[in-house]
């Protein structure tokens, strides 16, 4: 069973290459970002305290993302394998997701993270929130501060895996065809 945990900072490429290589691998596809955003247009306790957290930038409470991850491998137990995108973002949540994979017999194979320098990651993001809205990339000053959350809370979730032998740095430049060859060239011997 292949269990991916597909990382890096935000604008890395993490969503676009999650879909596609859920589509090619079969696997089920889960993202906190969009777990996320689903419980704020729900209007749920929880979307209305992850909405005020995600317009400034921070991250939402582990506990909070950690049920929702839960939840959706209940949901989904007959799943031939998951794709993890934007999830773990703390040790914290790397050790949770752990103890969850033990306790349904499985475990994570590999974290790919995404390389994209910080120029870049701005740009991409500055872009989507022309074209798609979405009002945490319409402002610098709240991109600047997740990739800085990114730098202070989620980098230390490499040496997490690191420790296991599970980290694979992939380069996420250039088109996203090429990335998603180079993902699937090394997932392909998991
Ligand atoms: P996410 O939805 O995960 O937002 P993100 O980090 O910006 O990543 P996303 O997946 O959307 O972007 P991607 O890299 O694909 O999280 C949103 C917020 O929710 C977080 O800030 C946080 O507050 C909260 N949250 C989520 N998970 C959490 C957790 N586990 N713990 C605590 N809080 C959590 O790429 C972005 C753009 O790049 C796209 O527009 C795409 O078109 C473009 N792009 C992709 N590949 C490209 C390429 N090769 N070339 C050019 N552009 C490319």
């Amino acid at each position: 069973m292949l269990n991916i945990v597909l990382f890096g900072a935000p604008g890395a490429g993490k969503g676009t290459q999650a879909a596609l290589l859920a589509e090619k691998r079969g696997l089920v596809h889960l993202s906190t970002g969009n777990l996320l955003r689903q419980e704020i247009s729900s209007g749920t306790a929880t979307g209305k305290i992850a909405q005020r957290l995600i317009d400034n930038g921070e991250l939402v409470p582990d506990g909070m993302v950690i049920g929702l991850i839960r939840e959706q491998l209940e949901k989904h137990a007959n799943a031939g394998g998951f794709i993890f995108d934007g999830f773990p973002r703390t040790p914290e949540q790397a050790a949770a997701l752990d103890l969850l994979m033990e306790e349904k017999g499985m475990s994570v194979s590999a974290m790919v993270a995404l390389e994209v320098a910080v120029e870049e990651l701005t740009d991409r993001l500055l872009k989507r929130g022309r074209e798609s809205g979405r009002a945490d990339d319409r402002s610098f000053d709240v991109i600047q501060t997740r990739i800085n959350v990114y730098h202070r809370k989620t980098t230390p979730v490499i040496e997490y895996y690191r420790a296991q032998r599970k980290y694979h740095p992939v380069d996420g430049t250039g088109s996203v065809e090429d990335i998603s060859e180079r993902l699937y060239r090394y997932i392909i011997h998991l």
